[in-house]
């Protein structure tokens, strides 16, 4: 599958939840339905009535929509609006837990069972006790204890829980008080309760103040999700009206957690959910958009994309309209590129680890590959003055790697620099050595 591109299209998705089980990919999202209705601010326009599971053998192979592995009408409990789901699997067995609203109107948290991570899945009779809101997020920690996240405001809900009890009709959240949510609660051995009632998890800013309700670009709204990092505890989530995915870590999976910055900027829609799984020892976020049915918020689609942290942990933030993606991904998209080119081979020099592309037997580009054949560099070879002026643009193109420094420089492929800009250098280092070559040369290239 193209990072950044819908998963499916047979199906409008979102939400999705991802996970590597057995050694495959599968795509736990919401299952969008269309409609001409408008939107409002509860989310009436996600009428969601099932759920389908998305699996791929691998991030290169093709994606398969399992069909439908639950739907409302086999829920007893369930009144409307299945929403953002998670599966966590246990001894063998893979739980689906999903929100949705009761007979009453007022969002719970369900749990189905299957033997396989595709389902069909068997619901509860009854959502799971002391449960509330929306967008469940399960994770494992490394000792096997299992932890739930929830909760979103608005149409979530959430508002309605600050006191513990539920109250249809809430006051208002005090804008300079501390920010509510996300729910936090350990499951039970049995998967399909709470060891305590859930608690709100705190989120502290950088002097360690609870961050406030009025914080939009901090503060909590839904989608939660965890994942580990170098043993520390990773909660990102949406800022819903500010419309980012953002993250706090802390080393205690019950927090507090210390905000840390933004994961993802805005996509095509109103809503953005995620989530970041590891893959073959690489971390890819999971997320939706609207760009499938341009720009409707209720027909979303789910994408994935690499995500890349720092040294010292904090994640660098996607773009999701760039295309730096595509040049951590280099080696398909440069032979589908410069192969096409007049005169251009290419071989592989195995001592160093590059692979070669050369004009009339010269070399004008390489990439400089890692000891698992991870693309690291792209190496090539400019005129030293425009060589020297892009290394002032972007420090991310550095004098040529093992190289002639003069004439050769380096794009790190996990940079900053635009999939443009590697495009436009690749066709000048490409003219550079053509036009170095003798004119009979040049002919027999071109054909002239
Ligand atoms: O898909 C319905 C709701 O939209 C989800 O529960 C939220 O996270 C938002 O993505």
């Amino acid at each position: 599958m193209e990072q950044r591109e819908p998963l499916v299209t047979n199906i409008f998705t979102a939400d999705p939840s991802a996970h590597v089980f057995d050694g495959k990919i599968y795509v736990y999202p919401s299952h969008d339905i269309p409609h001409d209705g408008e939107d409002d601010d509860d989310g009436g326009e996600y009428i969601m009535e099932d759920y389908h599971v998305l699996s791929m053998d691998s991030l290169d192979s093709a994606c398969t929509d399992n069909g439908e592995a639950l739907h409302m009408r086999d829920v007893p409990w369930v009144g409307r609006q299945m929403w953002a789901p998670d599966c966590a699997c246990r001894d063998g067995k893979y739980y689906l837990y999903f929100p949705a609203k009761d007979k009453n109107d007022v969002f719970r948290i369900g749990v189905a069972v299957s033997g396989s991570p595709t389902g069909p899945f068997t619901a509860e009779p009854e959502p799971i006790k002391d449960s509330m809101s929306i967008d469940p997020t399960v994770f494992r920690d490394d000792d096997g204890r299992y932890y739930m996240y929830a909760g979103g405001l608005w149409g979530g809900q959430l508002e309605r829980w600050q006191t513990g009890e539920y109250r249809a009709d809430p006051d208002p959240v005090d804008e300079n008080g501390p920010a509510l949510g996300p729910l936090f609660a350990e499951l039970a051995d049995d998967m399909k309760s709470f060891k305590e009632k859930p608690v709100m998890v705190t989120i502290l800013d950088e002097n360690r103040e609870p961050v406030k309700a009025g914080d939009e670009d901090r503060r909590y709204f839904e989608g939660p999700w965890m994942h580990k990092y170098k043993g520390l505890y990773y909660l990102s989530y949406s800022t819903g009206t500010t419309h980012c995915i953002v993250y706090a870590t802390s080393e205690d999976p019950a927090g507090p957690f210390t905000f840390r910055g933004k994961i993802l900027e805005p996509v095509i829609g109103w809503t953005t959910h995620h989530s970041i799984v590891e893959i073959g020892g690489r971390w890819y976020l999971f997320y939706h958009d609207c760009e499938l049915s341009h720009g409707i918020n209720h027909r979303r689609c789910v994408k994935y994309t690499e995500l890349f942290f720092n040294e010292d942990g904090t994640i660098d933030t996607v773009s999701p309209y760039d295309d730096r993606a595509v040049l951590a991904d280099c080696i398909d998209w440069l032979d589908g590129y410069l192969l096409k080119k007049k005169g251009v081979t290419k071989d592989r020099q195995e001592e160093w680890n590059w692979i070669r592309y050369h004009v009339g037997g010269k070399m004008f580009a390489a990439v400089c590959l890692d000891d698992i054949d991870r693309p690291v560099y792209i190496t090539l070879k400019l005129d030293p003055v425009e060589g020297e002026f892009w290394r002032g643009q972007y420090e991310d193109i550095i004098p040529g790697y093992y190289m002639n420094k003069q004439h050769w420089n380096s794009i790190k492929v996990t940079g900053k620099v635009p999939y443009q800009t590697a495009v436009d250098l690749l066709d000048r280092a490409y003219l550079t050595v053509l036009n170095g070559l003798s004119k009979k040369k040049q002919r027999e290239i071109l054909g002239r």
